[in-house]
């Protein structure tokens, strides 16, 4: 044991992991009647658990647990992202296969999930490489492309021709975009493509993003902005090419610009671009080299065509442009540089004409425009547009859509459909043959699942080399097929995992229809920002198709969502190899228990904060632990758990007020994950019940309540420690599967009480420091007399005259001078008039909390009403405020 620091926290974890194993305490029933589903992103099977994966899964297994000791039914699954190039990779540099290698990490993992307790229904595990899940990949496909959600569209992809194979962005390497494995550069290539059409739902994913409240903001816009919705308008321009006059529209933005066009400008794959490359050499050598589009210098051609302004009737020359995208608007589109800046950068370029047509609004007049130098690109007024002139940008796209002619509004967006097809090998073959009389068929459902055939080591696809997996029949005609090489990209396994948890064993369908609508939404999910875009947009895209097919009622998977933050190193970088800043939570977890871990990284910010590893941080969570637990050991067996409606010695009432006010706290924080919160509540209450169990005439019902509810509050954090502590307090059963703690006093006023103790606690201290008294002997606290009480009380209901309204009363009126310097006090503090309870209500407060001035200056305390003390102490008392007085020998 030697390397373990303060309790035997290995022995006291494998016992309950055992027990809660035998136990079946996270299994859940198909059909819960109080379903509540918590959910972690599931791991990618990298082999290794790193800090951010025990952050993740420390907060859902907390979550999970309060609300299962909450009472519902909670669904706390667990699986594995399984398929993926690094598998690919391993199995090369191992000279093993994806498959072993797989087999292997999630063996791994799961030890290490089983390490640390987190409490899984593993009966309900799903391995994404497994054909039982992903048959209904394939299953799913076949519907999407029955609902016309499935297309194939020629895309392009990394090609090396050395290896000839297509390369993943991550196997394209440096600046030069050389093949990972021969170090030839790479090119690009178009291939046929299948595509899910994300497109389709571009409106609703959008829209619905506004009924996300329980996302954080940033994913939200994160959201919105990959979905990019833009609107506008789309304008026919008549080109006039050697081979006649073409319609093309254009879409813009910006059509309150149109009187500024000076040119026209089309992608270089756009039809009429490519047939001017056949009639003009300098055209096609642009069009077949395109430099980077992204690149900063806008790049073009000129060509022989002209375009027809709609509204001018000018004809403007047309140019084919790298900065015009074929798969944005229409792939054409009207140029105008006064006012956008790429336009701008290809006008001086090609020496095109530039003007200005739209001017600041009046009260920005003082702003020097010269589109000449810089171009306009804010909203204004028009000029130089003719009938248009003076209307606002806004009010002039609105004419100008309605005026020209075959002109429409259109909506334009960033989103583009999901390719799912990847030419690699481990992943979820994509279940089409191509036959050379029917063209890709796909597989019918009775023949799924398409098995994935043994890995080869091969500079290409392993597919491709599968001669015999690859030749097949035609499902349609019976005549010869090759399979579809490619597979699917592995989002698609995670964008409906969270679905099959409901149902994982099913054989007929991807998931029970009926469970899936009872457990859905997930009402908790975390997991990473780095999934903010793609994951959950995939997912919300997939749901409501599934939605539209009618295979689920619900049109969003995610109720709520929160992102965990970084675990930093001790130096305060992302933990990384290089920076050798890493902890491993194996060693955490050797040296000092998974409930210390899991204590440390939910106490140490917030779920959505980054924090810095802490060695420091560990070690005293370990001690906190340590110490809970020598607590509850010390409980004498017999002390009473019931909790009397109050007590009669009032230093036990306030500790059991102080108990059931950290419940109340405790558990408002659980309900928003703040577990640090939770963590700090609990963390004070004890300090406070240590404090209290030595003195001579401490309650040991009170105490032993205290560490119960210690021990439940802490049950979902520190869950092994917890139940030792509960079996040590005589609990029945596990404290996991008992009741959540709820308080047993009215603690509404706490917080104002509280706030009464801590001042009055600052003005003994005050005193005794200012008076230098070494050895207090005796400690007086005096409340206000009665009418004071009164006359705060009727400056508080006063409407503005505060004096007047005081002194309007007969018996204050009688008080005289004592009275009138009080109202003037009053009316000078108005409206911010001082918090006080009623007298009798300030000092049974006042004694509750006695024990605690007496025991921080070892000297007794009285708290006295102002009849009972000295007038002259009494005159410096006021509500909320009591007069204190500190006797020495
Ligand atoms: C005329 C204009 C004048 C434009 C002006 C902008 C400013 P956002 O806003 O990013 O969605 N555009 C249209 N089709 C394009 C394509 N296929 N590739 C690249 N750019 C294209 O972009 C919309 C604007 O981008 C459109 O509005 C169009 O230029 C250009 F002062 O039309 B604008
Ligand atoms: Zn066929």
């Amino acid at each position: 044991m030697g390397r373990q620091e303060g309790f035997d926290h290995e022995q006291i974890e494998r016992r309950w992991q055992s027990q809660w194993d035998d136990a079946d305490v996270f299994r859940v029933p198909d059909d819960a009647e109080d379903p509540e589903y918590v959910l972690a992103m599931f791991p990618y099977t990298s082999g290794q658990l790193h800090m951010g994966h025990v952050r993740n899964y420390a907060i859902t297994d907390a979550f999970a647990r309060y609300r299962r000791m909450g009472g519902e039914e909670v669904l706390h699954p667990m699986g594995w992202d399984s398929f993926g190039l690094p598998a690919e990779n391993a199995a090369e540099e191992r000279d093993t296969n994806p498959r072993e290698w797989t087999e292997r990490c999630i063996e791994q993992m799961r030890e290490q999930f089983e390490s640390l307790g987190f409490g899984y229904d593993w009966d309900r595990e799903v391995t994404t490489c497994d054909p039982d899940y992903y048959r209904w990949n394939q299953w799913i496909f076949n519907r999407f492309r029955e609902a016309g959600l499935v297309e194939r569209q020629a895309a392009t992809v990394n090609w090396c021709p050395s290896c000839e194979t297509v390369l993943a962005d991550e196997q394209v390497e440096g600046e030069a975009e050389l093949c990972w494995r021969c170090d030839t550069p790479v090119e690009e290539r178009d291939l046929d493509q299948w595509f899910f059409k994300t497109t389709e739902y571009a409106d609703e994913l959008l829209d619905a993003i506004d009924d996300l409240d329980g996302w954080p903001t940033n994913v939200r816009d994160m959201q919105r902005n990959w979905i990019g919705r833009t609107e506008g308008a789309e304008v026919p321009f008549d080109l006039d090419t050697p081979e006649g006059t073409e319609t093309v529209r254009a879409f813009t933005t910006r059509i309150d610009t149109i009187h500024g066009a000076t040119f026209f400008a089309l992608a270089p794959d756009h039809p009429l671009a490519e047939a001017a490359a056949e009639r003009d050499d300098e055209v096609a050598h642009f069009v077949d080299h395109v430099a980077d589009p992204e690149g900063d210098e806008p790049q073009g051609v000129a060509t022989d065509m002209t375009a027809r302004n709609p509204v001018t009737g000018e004809d403007l020359p047309v140019f084919v442009a790298d900065f015009v995208l074929s798969d944005i608007g229409t792939g054409a589109l009207m140029a105008v540089p006064g006012h956008d800046e790429r336009d701008h950068a290809f006008a001086e370029d090609h020496d095109l004409p530039i003007r200005q047509v739209i001017a600041p609004e009046d009260d920005e007049a003082d702003e020097e425009v010269d589109v000449q130098e810089a171009p306009y690109t804010e909203d204004g007024v028009l000029v130089d547009s003719g009938e248009y002139d003076g209307l606002t940008s806004e009010a002039a796209r609105e004419e100008l859509t309605a005026d020209v002619e075959g002109a429409e509004s259109a909506v334009q967006y960033q989103l583009r459909d999901w390719g799912v097809s990847r030419q690699r090998y481990w992943g979820t073959p994509i279940p089409v043959v191509h036959c050379e009389e029917c063209g890709p068929v796909s597989v019918p459902d009775e023949d799924l699942p398409v098995e994935l055939p043994e890995f080869v080591h091969t500079t290409g696809n392993p597919l491709d080399a599968a001669e015999e997996w690859k030749h097949t029949e035609c499902p349609e005609c019976g005549g010869p097929a090759v399979r579809e090489t490619d597979t699917m990209d592995t989002f698609v396994d995670s964008s409906w995992y969270f679905l099959r948890f409901t149902s994982p064993d099913l054989e007929d369908a991807p998931f029970d229809v009926e469970r899936a609508n009872d457990w859905m939404p997930v009402d908790e999910y975390v997991g990473g920002v780095e999934h903010a875009v793609m994951h959950l947009l995939y997912s919300r895209f997939v749901t409501k198709a599934f939605a539209d097919l009618d295979m689920l009622d619900h049109r969003e998977p995610f109720e709520a969502l929160t992102t965990q933050g970084m675990v930093l190193g001790e130096d305060g970088a992302k933990m990384s190899k290089s920076r050798d800043n890493g902890v491993s939570p194996e060693r955490i977890v050797e040296e000092y228990g998974a409930d210390t871990a899991r204590l440390f990284v939910l106490r140490a910010a917030r779920p959505d904060k980054d924090f810095p590893w802490s060695e420091e941080g560990v070690r005293s969570s370990n001690a906190f632990l340590e110490r809970l637990l020598g607590m509850a050991r010390a409980v004498e067996s017999g002390s009473s758990h019931e909790d009397p409606d109050s007590t009669a010695d009032p230093a036990a009432e306030y500790v059991a007020r102080e108990i059931a006010a950290t419940v109340d706290a405790a558990t408002d924080r659980f309900e928003e994950m703040e577990f640090n919160m939770a963590v700090q509540a609990v963390d004070e209450m004890v300090s406070l019940l240590v404090r209290y169990r030595d003195r001579d005439d401490a309650d040991s019902g009170v105490v032993a309540r205290g560490v119960e509810a210690a021990v439940k509050l802490l049950a979902p954090i520190a869950p092994h420690v917890c139940e030792e502590c509960w079996e040590a307090l005589g609990g029945e059963g596990f404290v996991a599967e008992s009741a959540w703690p709820t308080p047993d006093r009215d603690v509404s006023d706490h917080e104002r009480e509280t706030r009464l103790v801590e001042r009055t606690r600052e003005d003994v201290r005050d005193i005794v420091e200012v008076a230098g008294i070494e050895d207090p002997t005796g400690i007086d606290v005096v409340t206000a007399p009665e009418w004071m009480y009164d006359a705060l009380e009727i400056a508080r209901d006063a409407d503005g005259d505060v004096v007047g309204a005081v002194m309007s009363d007969e018996d204050l009126r009688g008080r005289g001078e004592a009275a009138a310097d009080y109202a003037k006090d009053l009316a000078a503090e108005a409206p911010a008039l001082p918090d006080a309870f009623e007298p009798d209500r300030e000092r049974a407060t006042l004694n509750r909390a006695a024990w605690l001035i007496e025991s921080e200056f070892d000297a007794p305390v009285g708290v006295l009403a102002a009849e009972e003390a000295d007038d002259d102490l009494a005159s410096k008392a006021e509500p909320g405020r009591p007069a204190i007085h500190v006797h020495e020998d």
